[in-house]
C-alpha cells in the first residue's frame, strides 16, 4: 500500500511480535495476548511509535529545504523527543512547544524522562501554559513564525505528527508488517488494541487493516478524555490516509472502535486501575508501560478480557507504541513500585 510513498529509515527494520504467557495466565488464559514492540522500534532516544511516523515525514522536510523542526506536545510529550532524535540524526535544528497538558505536579515533571532527552539532544523547547488539546495550536503557529523571524525555514510537526498530511502512513506499514508476520508464524490476530489520543496511529492501523477486512477489530482505548474531539481527529486522518494510499473504499464510522472508558480522571494523570495494570504486565512479562499512554490501554485491555469482550481463544495483539521514559516524570506514584 505504501511502495509509492519515500521512506527515510529510522527503524531497525519489522518490529519483534512476543508471546504474553504470564499475563494471558494471570487473566485466566481466557486469549492469547500477544505484544508487537514498537517501543523497542529504533536506536533514536528509546524510540516509539512517532518514529515510524517520522519515516514518511522526513523525506518532505528535507524536500522543503527546511533548516528546523518545530513540533509540540505536552511537557511529558513522546513524541516531541522523537522529534528531538530525528533532527539531531538528519542533522536540523529542533525547536519544541511543550504545552501544560497535564495537572501533575511531581517535583520533577519538567526535568526527567522525556523532556530531559530532547533537551540533551540540543531541542530548544520552550514551556507554555497552554492546556491539553489534540488540535492545531496557536503557541506553534507562534513558534513557526518565530523561526521565520530569526531568519530560519521551519518545518511544522504538529502534535503526534498526527494531522499531518503523511501522518497515518507510518500505521499503514505496521498493518503491512503484521500481515507478513501473521503468514511467517501460521497465526491470524482477531484483534489489535491501540492507545488513541492523537488519532494518526489508530487512524493509519484502521486503514491498513481495512485492506483485509478488521479495521472494527483495531481496538482504540482512549486515553485523551476528549472523545469526541478524538474521534472525529481519527476519522478526518483516516479518510485522508485512505486517499492516499487509494484503499479503494470510504472509511465510515463502521470502521471505527474507540473506547473511552479508561481516560479518567484525565489526560496524563493514571487512575488506581491504570497503576494496577502497569504493575500486573511488569510483574508478570518485565514490560513497562506508562501512566499516560500504554498503562491506559493496558488497563483497557485487561479489563475487556476480564469482562469477556473478545470471544474465548481470541488472538488480541497489544501495540506496545512506546512512552515509558515518562514514568520518570511520576516517581512519586512508584515510589514503592
Ligand atoms: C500526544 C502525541 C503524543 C505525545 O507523546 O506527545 N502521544
Amino acid at each position: 500500500m505504501l511502495e509509492k510513498f519515500e521512506r527515510y529509515p529510522l527503524t531497525f527494520g519489522p518490529t519483534p511480535i512476543e508471546k504474553l504467557p504470564r499475563l494471558s495466565e494471570a487473566l485466566g488464559d481466557k486469549v492469547e495476548i500477544y505484544a508487537k514492540r514498537e517501543d523497542c522500534n529504533s536506536g533514536l532516544a528509546f524510540g516509539g511509535n512517532k518514529v515510524r511516523k517520522l519515516e514518511y515525514i522526513v523525506p518532505d522536510a528535507i524536500a522543503s529545504g527546511a533548516d528546523t523542526l518545530v513540533s509540540i506536545g505536552g511537557v511529558q510529550s513522546n513524541h516531541t523527543r522523537q522529534v528531538a532524535a530525528v533532527a539531531a540524526k538528519i542533522g536540523m535544528k529542533c525547536r519544541l512547544v511543550q504545552e501544560s497538558w497535564v495537572p501533575f505536579e511531581d517535583a520533577v515533571y519538567d526535568r526527567v524522562g522525556n523532556i530531559l532527552m530532547s533537551r540533551v539532544m540540543g531541542a530548544q523547547s520552550e514551556i507554555v501554559p497552554d492546556g491539553f488539546d489534540i488540535g492545531i495550536r496557536e503557541s506553534w503557529e507562534r513558534t513557526l513564525q518565530a523561526v521565520r523571524d530569526e531568519g530560519g525555514k521551519p518545518y511544522g510537526i504538529p502534535a503526534g505528527a498526527s494531522v499531518h498530511k503523511y501522518g497515518g502512513l507510518g500505521f499503514v506499514g505496521f498493518a503491512e508488517e503484521v500481515r507478513a508476520q501473521e503468514a511467517e508464524m501460521g497465526i491470524k490476530f482477531d484483534y489489535v488494541i491501540v492507545c488513541t489520543v492523537t488519532g494518526s496511529t489508530h487512524a493509519g492501523m484502521l486503514v491498513g487493516f481495512a485492506k483485509d477486512g478488521r479495521a472494527n477489530k483495531v481496538i482504540g482505548i482512549d486515553a485523551s478524555g476528549t472523545i469526541d474531539q478524538t474521534r472525529n481527529q481519527v476519522m478526518e486522518i483516516a479518510r485522508n490516509t485512505a486517499d492516499l494510499v487509494e484503499l479503494g473504499r470510504e472509511i465510515t464510522l463502521d470502521d471505527l472502535t474507540l473506547i473511552p472508558d479508561y481516560a479518567y480522571p484525565a489526560y496524563g494523570i493514571p487512575s488506581a486501575e491504570t497503576n494496577d495494570a502497569i504493575r500486573l504486565a511488569a510483574r508478570n512479562e518485565g514490560m513497562m508501560t506508562d501512566p499516560v499512554y500504554e498503562g491506559k490501554s493496558m488497563q483497557g485491555m485487561i479489563d475487556l478480557i476480564r469482562k469477556d469482550y473478545f470471544p474465548a481463544g481470541s488472538k488480541v495483539l497489544y501495540a506496545h507504541l512506546g512512552g515509558v521514559p515518562a514514568i520518570n516524570a511520576y516517581s512519586y506514584i512508584y515510589r514503592n513500585g
